[in-house]
């Protein structure tokens, strides 16, 4: 069968883009067999704090569960730590350096952070172990994560043909291409969790109020066109794909009808406080019982060390270890 592996990082709180070009996808598409996971262990490759982490990592499990993602189909990374820790010293054993530090995400971003974790260099690495630990046959993934996912071919194969068949060689798939949500208060970037400046970045947890006032904060230009021109008018564009991605039309209908900016700030509101409203209110929920909560992401992780036991017992005795 096909199992589709996804992940989520949590880096911040989960924010408008992840949901609407994310999970609320998955919650739709998703079959059995499909896999979503909160990769805690990723979101330690840059200084962080560890109080804050466990607690974002919670809220993002919750989330996932509130959006309506069967549980048995959800884990936290950080629950197999011992099994990926396994997993990814053989591949890293299985990796060149030379591969790993041409990754485009690894220059870029060592690039900016003089001593950054060494762990930046080598996550595509966990990343892999991942996908290989849980058999995942696709990875839908974005242009910058598909380098990622070819990494993850190339040491499956190579292990397999040095030491014996036990990977699933996964591919990377296209992911039905949602909106791109942009930063309200500087729509020249991507909407991101992990963005220092919160005031163009809507939660999925901030407060109907809190959503208000930044949308009406939000930037525009001073045109005064109410017109789908994502090259000449990228703020009010950026205010369109999410009314349109709120309510289900295209972005040049969901302009139509429409005067001012004004107005367009009041649906844009409306839709978003109206589509977070019931995620919202079910994380709370969610969060409220965490014995459930704790029950659930036991479970899950339990199913997904069962996913990978045999596997990595495996490698590791074809690697002449365990
Ligand atoms: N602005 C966005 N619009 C649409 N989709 C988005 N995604 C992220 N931002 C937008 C999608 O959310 C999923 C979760 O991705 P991730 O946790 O691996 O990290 P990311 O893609 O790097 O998301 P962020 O919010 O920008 O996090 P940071 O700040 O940590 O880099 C992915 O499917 C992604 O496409």
């Amino acid at each position: 069968g096909v199992t589709r592996l996804s992940g989520i990082t949590p880096s911040g709180q989960v924010q408008l883009g992840n949901y609407l070009g994310a999970i609320r996808r998955w919650a739709r598409d998703n079959t059995s067999g499909d896999l979503y996971f909160v990769s805690d262990l990723h979101a330690m490759t840059v200084p962080h704090n560890p109080a804050k982490l466990r607690a974002l990592t919670r809220q993002q499990l919750a989330v996932l569960v509130a959006a309506g993602l069967p549980t048995e189909a959800l884990f936290v990374q950080s629950d197999l730590v011992r099994e990926l820790g396994a997993l990814t010293w053989l591949l890293e054993c299985t990796c060149s350096y030379g591969e790993a530090s041409r990754m485009t995400q690894f220059k870029e971003k060592s690039n900016s952070s003089t001593g950054f974790r060494l762990g930046l260099l080598t996550y595509p690495v966990l990343m892999a172990a991942d996908i290989l630990a849980q058999g995942a046959t696709e990875v839908p993934v974005g242009d910058d994560q598909r380098q990622h996912v070819e990494l993850a071919r190339a040491l499956a194969r190579r292990f397999n043909g040095a030491y014996g068949e036990v990977f699933v060689i996964p591919e990377a798939t296209l992911p039905p291409n949602g909106a791109r949500i942009r930063d309200l208060a500087e729509p020249s970037r991507k909407m991101s969790k992990s963005a220092a400046d919160t005031s163009g970045i809507l939660s999925v947890l901030d407060s109907p109020d809190l959503l208000r006032r930044k949308i009406s904060r939000a930037v525009t230009d001073n045109m005064s066109r109410v017109e789908y021109r994502p090259d000449e008018q990228r703020g009010v564009a950026n205010l369109l794909d999410i009314l349109a991605a709120c309510t289900g039309t295209c972005a040049t209908d969901a302009a139509r009808d429409i005067e001012s900016y004004a107005e367009l700030k009041g649906a844009v509101a409306d839709a978003v406080v109206e589509t977070l409203r019931p995620v919202r209110e079910r994380t709370e929920e969610i969060l409220a019982d965490p014995a459930e909560l704790d029950r659930l992401r036991a479970a899950g992780a339990e199913r997904a060390r069962q996913r990978c036991a045999h596997r990595l017992n495996s490698a590791l005795r074809l690697a002449g270890v365990g």
